[in-house]
């Protein structure tokens, strides 16, 4: 079998979400926007689709990449755009190369009629679920106090989630970032919901080392499962500062770049305690799935970064614990449940107990539709 065609289209759909000066995503007033439909076409009228990718580096990069060769050749067509990648540094992503990792995924289940976590060595069939939540805000009744975080807390909990994470203040909020308030927040979190969930804070990106450890020594106090992304994560010196003196898990690295490798490098260099890989942040599950065998090579755990299809079939074939499944981001004011236009289903329905299972479908599992795709071509 050979790829003949790498087609890209970009669709329009009717959004709730904004972002905001800093790209962070909040609640706002309903608008267009656009998504991209990738499909891996064949000589064989084999077909795999995924969403996602910025349509100029699809075209311009990965088309050429992979057009006349076989389909199962994931890892040759991912080292190929892995490779021009270096010369188009910062504009060609490792979203882009996993929208068509996903795809090439998804065709190969879809040809063999398995899902996508089986074809990788199936391990479980069900993951427990984290609420994440959308940043603060100051929307009245969002996010917007430590109240207001309690007060979703607890409204998760009582649909079934047995974790959450929050996602606090960040500019461009005029008076944010702010360690106090933060910790306000969650500390008002875990009186709500008493000591038996799981809790973690993902807080503003670029704290300095002891407005961190100030963070950490508070959450230490009141019990959190992990602190997340505190500071800049180009410094790995200052994250093994950090995980050296808190007792609590310090996880890391999302948003570093540099695929296995830089994972490699935090492990050796205990920057975190809990290592972390999204098909998102790594181009694809081809190289999320490296990062799950490496972490296990060294008994360290791993969160698996991001919900979406590619990253619930990694889960389900792990074999060392997968933490939890990023589930959001949520806010009171959003329906997550509901499904966006272009999908005839979500992927991650939630359990009674806080569960998400593994999609049943043949390939990602994810039900794209088509007919409304076409109708709403850009
Ligand atoms: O800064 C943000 O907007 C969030 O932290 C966002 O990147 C979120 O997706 C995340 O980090 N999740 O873990
Ligand atoms: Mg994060």
């Amino acid at each position: 079998m050979k790829v003949t065609d790498l087609r890209v289209q970009t669709f329009k759909y009717r959004t709730k979400i904004v972002r905001d000066s800093e790209g962070h995503t909040h609640p706002g007033p309903e608008h267009d926007s656009t998504q991209t439909l990738v499909t891996v076409v064949t000589d064989e009228g084999a077909e795999g689709y995924a969403l996602g990718g910025n349509p100029k580096m699809l075209l311009e990069v990965s088309k050429p990449a992979m057009v006349g060769e076989d389909p199962f050749d994931r890892e040759r067509i991912w080292q190929r755009q892995r490779q021009w990648q270096r010369l188009h540094v910062g504009s060609f992503s490792d979203r882009d190369i996993c929208a068509v990792d996903l795809a090439l995924w998804d065709l190969a289940g879809r040809y063999l009629k398995m899902p996508v976590h089986k074809l990788l060595g199936g391990f479980r069939e069900k993951v427990p679920a984290y609420a994440s939540t959308m940043c603060g805000d100051e929307l009245k009744g969002g996010l917007d106090t430590p109240e207001a975080y309690a007060d979703f807390a607890g409204a998760c909990v009582a649909k079934g989630y047995t974790a959450f994470k929050l996602h606090t203040w960040m500019p461009p909020i005029p008076w944010a970032p702010s360690p106090k308030q933060d910790v306000a927040a969650c500390a008002a979190v875990r009186k709500r919901v008493g000591p038996d969930i799981a809790l973690m804070l993902d807080c503003f990106h670029d704290y300095d080392r002891q407005q961190a450890l100030y963070i950490g020594q508070e959450l230490e106090k009141l019990g959190y499962h992990w602190i997340e992304e505190p500071m800049d994560e180009h410094s790995v010196s200052s994250y093994a500062w950090l995980a050296e003196q808190l007792r609590m898990p310090v996880i890391g690295p999302e948003t570093a770049e540099g695929h296995i490798q830089t994972r490699a490098e935090w492990i050796v260099r205990k920057a975190s305690d809990i290592s972390r890989a999204g098909v998102g942040d790594l181009g694809g599950i081809t190289p999320v799935m490296k990062a799950v065998h490496l972490a296990e090579a060294f008994g360290v755990r791993l969160e698996i970064h991001g919900g979406g299809a590619g990253n619930l079939n990694v889960l389900g074939a792990m074999g060392i614990q997968g933490e939890y499944y990023e589930r959001g981001l949520l806010h009171p004011f959003i329906d997550y449940d509901k499904p966006p236009a272009y999908l005839h289903a979500i992927i991650d329905p939630l359990d009674k107990d806080g569960n998400v299972h593994m999609p049943k479908g043949p390939g990602l599992g994810q039900e794209i539709d088509f007919a409304y795709v076409k109708k709403h071509l850009a």
